[in-house]
């Protein structure tokens, strides 16, 4: 099967790195298709970025609507543009929030969510609402860490995100950690060591939930609000 994987934000580094986190666990016989908006911010911390994110992942289902991907995975913690890219598209669309969170919900009575700036927590919390998972999710942390500031991998981020962890397992009391950045997955077998408890890159989790509901023969309800958008005249950006 091929899966498309969308990364919202327009750093190509950005879009390598999830590219491969996402083949690290895609099933032999899954090729995995990555591509970014050709517009729009190098990365996503706030609602002015999410709107310009949510139009640039309108953008490429529009495109890849041509070629129809088996399953489609957003990898923005912000999910952007997840339900106009289900009208766009015939397989299950996955954002990396709302795939976490249910992997999370398997495997323990509370999970904390430790994502990058503290002014994104809102978004996440307002996920986890439309989501239905405010019974399970405990806490929201922001670490200060820039989006891009992940890229580098340093272990002086590896240490701040570990000690976010820890201080956030402790002060909710959950039981496993859910990660609130696409870029912070290259770092989530380090983390799950380091923290022994469920760690949960929500790329990874939309990548092995989208194979098995494909796998199922499971696609998106195209009748209602999720049929095909209406055709209309539109006017490009300039
Ligand atoms: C993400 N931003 O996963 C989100 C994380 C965030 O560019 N990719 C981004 O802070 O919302």
């Amino acid at each position: 099967m091929k899966l498309l994987v969308i990364n919202p934000n327009t750093t190509e580094a950005m879009t390598e790195a999830i590219a491969n986190a996402a083949r690290s666990v895609a099933a032999p016989g899954t090729e995995i298709v990555a591509t970014q908006p050709s517009f729009g911010p190098a990365s996503i911390e706030g609602h002015f970025d999410e709107a310009w994110a949510a139009a640039g992942v309108a953008e490429q289902a529009q495109l890849a609507a041509s070629w129809n991907p088996a399953a489609t995975i957003l990898a923005c913690f912000g999910d952007p543009g997840l339900e106009a890219a289900r009208e766009a598209l015939q397989g299950p669309v996955l954002g990396i929030a709302e795939a976490a969170f249910h992997a999370a919900s398997f495997l323990a009575t509370g999970f904390s969510v430790v994502t990058t700036l503290t002014r994104t927590c809102i978004i996440a919390e307002r996920l986890v609402q439309r989501y239905g998972f405010e019974h399970l999710c405990r806490g929201v942390h922001g670490t200060d860490i820039p989006v891009l500031a992940l890229e580098d991998g340093t272990g002086e981020v590896l240490a701040q995100l570990e000690e976010a962890s820890r201080i956030a397992l402790e002060r909710d009391r959950s039981g496993a950690v859910v990660l609130g950045c696409a870029g912070m997955a290259p770092l989530c077998a380090q983390l799950t060591r380091s923290l022994g408890v469920p760690v949960i890159d929500g790329v990874a989790a939309a990548v092995k939930m989208g194979e098995a509901l494909v796998s199922l023969g499971l696609k998106t309800h195209k009748q209602g609000d999720y049929a095909l958008p209406i055709r209309k005249p539109f006017k490009a950006l300039r």
